[in-house]
């Protein structure tokens, strides 16, 4: 039985991924940092479903641990011994970033090289993959971007995501190391925390359906992204670890829309104008922006034999119906 480690397992990914890895028989094992407020809520149908091998013993672990604790992360390495690590954990979010870049290049990119040092401790047959990220493309003149697109970050985040590709790419090279890189495009779910302006939409539109809320402020509406549906993505993920030779992957549906299409798509779902309730707030803005991402996904569709299946419309839809739910809600009960 293969044995599997991610940092980030309360994340948005690794929820999902720990799903995939436990139907696909994996036992694992998920790093939390410690927080003093309760932050597996995602996990928690996992920690109280009793995965078991076929022996009756269990077959998912939570373990208190950090990125920036290096000691933590090999002593845990080197306790359960996985055959696969999952990168997932950061401080994800890019405007975040800018007030605290210290903090964000200290998990996200030493936090990489950590995970990757206790690796080479324990031994290298460890495959290691890395959640990189399109931020590290930042603003382009190509139309689509792919393994050849230079570099170009623009937030500490973008920095630290760049820093920690090329040290996956480094390690792979100088230690022979089975390190991949997936640089995904931007996915979504409704399992994505608030603060990212696809839930941010959709939570807000349950919300003012029920007369909790009136306004909802955001920033540059312009901004275009390719966005996929997590799931999806996670088996990409996956499938990246189970190739023959490492390598680097670019992930994404290949089109991108802009903030404003989301709303109209959204809130016309649910036959509201989004005019009314939408005010822009200057301090959602970021110092530095990203325009448009968009990701050619040719790689790994011919190499991974992967590719989504869920449009902007569905992805729209489905975390729009879980939002309604959670307020007791129904989408049809609003549709035309
Ligand atoms: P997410 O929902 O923000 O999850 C990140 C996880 O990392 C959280 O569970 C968080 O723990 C954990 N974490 C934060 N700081 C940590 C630390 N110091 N030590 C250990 N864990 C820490 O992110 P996601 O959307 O699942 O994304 C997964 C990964 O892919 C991230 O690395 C992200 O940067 C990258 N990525 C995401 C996207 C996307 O569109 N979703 C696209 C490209 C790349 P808490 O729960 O305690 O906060
Ligand atoms: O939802 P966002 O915060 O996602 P962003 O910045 O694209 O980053 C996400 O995707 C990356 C992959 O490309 C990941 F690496 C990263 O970890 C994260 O998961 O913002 C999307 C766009 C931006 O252009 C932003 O300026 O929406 C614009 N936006 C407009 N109003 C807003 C808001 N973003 C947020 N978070 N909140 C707003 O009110």
């Amino acid at each position: 039985m293969k044995k599997a480690f991610l940092s980030g397992i309360n994340g948005q990914d690794g929820s999902y991924l720990a799903e995939l890895l436990l139907e696909k028989g994996y036992e694992v094992h998920g790093m939390i940092r410690k927080s003093s407020v309760f932050n597996t809520q995602r996990i928690e149908h996992l920690i109280n479903y009793d995965y078991k091998k076929n022996d009756g013993a269990k077959r998912f672990f939570i373990h208190y641990g950090d990125l920036i604790d290096g000691a933590s992360l090999t002593r845990l390495l080197r306790r359960i011994a996985p055959d696969e690590v999952y990168n997932l954990g950061a401080q994800s979010h890019v405007k975040v970033s800018f007030d605290i870049p210290l903090y964000t290049g200290d998990v996200v990119a030493l936090g990489t090289v950590r995970i990757l040092d206790a690796i080479m401790d324990i031994g290298s047959k460890i495959k290691f993959y890395q959640a990189s990220s399109s931020e590290i493309f930042g603003e382009q003149s190509f139309s689509y971007q792919n393994e050849q697109t230079p570099l170009a970050p623009a937030s500490p985040y973008a920095c630290a995501k760049a820093f920690s590709y090329w040290m996956t790419i480094i390690y792979r090279k100088s230690y022979n190391l089975f390190a991949c890189n997936g640089i995904l495009f931007n996915h979504e779910s409704p399992r994505r925390h608030e603060t990212f302006v696809t839930r941010k939409i959709t939570r807000a539109i349950a919300r003012i359906l029920k007369g909790e809320q009136d306004i909802l402020y955001l920033g540059n509406l312009d901004a275009k992204r390719d966005w996929g549906y997590a799931k999806e993505y996670v088996y990409a993920i996956w499938l990246a670890l189970q190739q023959d030779q490492p390598d680097d992957y670019v992930i994404a549906t290949g089109e991108n829309y802009s903030v404003r299409d989301f709303l109209d798509e959204s809130f016309s779902l649910v036959g509201l104008d989004w005019k009314k309730y939408v005010q822009i707030d200057p301090r959602l803005y970021r110092p530095n922006e990203v325009s448009s991402l968009c990701g050619d996904a040719k790689k790994a569709r011919e190499k991974l034999n992967w590719k989504p299946k869920c449009s902007f419309r569905q992805l729209v839809r489905l975390m729009l119906e879980s939002d309604l739910n959670l307020e007791g809600l129904n989408l049809k009960d609003f549709e035309n």
